[in-house]
């Protein structure tokens, strides 16, 4: 059992730290025992763009931890006014946003709170929608390694007027647990590993042509899809970079699994019906309900 340390000496000399973004209030001075009671039992945190989203995820993982409960899941910060946060006896749903901006906000004080909390052993998942490269809509794809958007294996971002670069992939025995128990051949649909290209920008940085703008032709986006398919590329989104590198850091375990709305190399437009979008969104959370089982054993 370990607890998450971070990687930062300036906490230990706060003695309070306000988690802005989710309005929670530590005084680390007191050894933080009210955070510890309300959080300290979380093994798992899933995050997920939307609010509604993680609603659901929670809704589902209930039967699947043995809560016995058909009341409507709590938002847990919604005075935040920011991000959802719902709490499912040890697992935590947290709604994200779209991009690694707004998910490395919460990231940071996600992972703060379970160091004050005196979490063990935390996993932090995202369960996410993408967009395919040569794969099938509803393909769900668990992330290995993180490509930015200049097809580097990188998170690169700037601090302190410098571009700092951090590896950016996640631990294979996370992979491996989520494929070895995601994988079962009842399903409908397929469960691969590959990498994942994260980029800054939905429509130009995924090379899409149906942006509001775009100074590229259709032979300049299908070479460079190519060349990510060279790379081992099978899913493009928006945060897996930010997530892996920045978790990494903070020595805590991370996965990755989204589901492709559409294959890159037929279009741009995502144009499935919302009915079918859901459907779809239903498969991560079958992968994710059954690693948490096995996580929990
Ligand atoms: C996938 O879907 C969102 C954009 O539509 C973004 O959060 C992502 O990574
Ligand atoms: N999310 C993305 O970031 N890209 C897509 O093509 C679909 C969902």
């Amino acid at each position: 059992m370990s607890l998450s340390r971070l990687n930062n000496p300036h906490l230990d000399t706060m003695s309070s730290d306000f988690l802005y973004h989710l309005n929670i209030n530590v005084a680390c001075s007191q050894n933080a025992t009210d955070i510890e009671q309300q959080f300290g039992d979380i093994r798992v945190i899933c995050t997920g763009g939307t609010q509604k989203r993680m609603k659901e995820l929670a809704i589902y993982l209930r039967p699947i931890l043995g809560i016995a409960d058909n009341s409507e899941p709590v938002d847990l910060c919604e005075s935040g006014q920011r991000y959802a946060v719902y709490k499912v006896g040890p697992v935590l749903c947290v709604s994200h946003g779209v991009g690694s901006s707004t998910f490395s906000v919460v990231l940071h004080e996600l992972l703060k709170l379970v160091r004050y909390a005196k979490c063990e052993d935390v996993v932090f998942l995202r369960i996410g929608t993408c967009g395919g490269v040569g794969v099938e809509p509803g393909t769900v794809i668990v992330t290995e390694k993180a490509y930015n958007g200049c097809l580097e294996n990188v998170h690169e971002f700037p601090i302190l007027g410098r571009r700092v670069r951090r590896p950016a992939f996640f631990a294979q025995d996370v992979v491996e647990g989520i494929l070895g128990v995601g994988n079962q051949p009842k399903d409908s649909f397929e469960i691969i590993k590959a990498n994942t290209m994260a980029t800054d920008c939905f429509y130009e940085g995924q090379g899409r042509i149906d942006g509001a703008v775009c100074e590229y032709s259709e032979d300049d986006k299908m070479k460079f899809l190519q060349k990510a398919h060279d790379l081992g590329i099978r899913n493009i989104e928006m945060e897996a970079t930010m997530f892996s590198s920045l978790t990494r850091k903070a020595d805590v375990k991370a996965g990755c699994i989204c589901v492709a709305l559409l294959n890159r190399l037929n279009g741009d437009q995502v144009t499935i019906t919302m009915e079918q979008k859901h459907e779809f969104e239903q498969r991560p959370f079958i992968i994710v309900g059954r690693y948490i089982t096995h996580l929990l054993k």
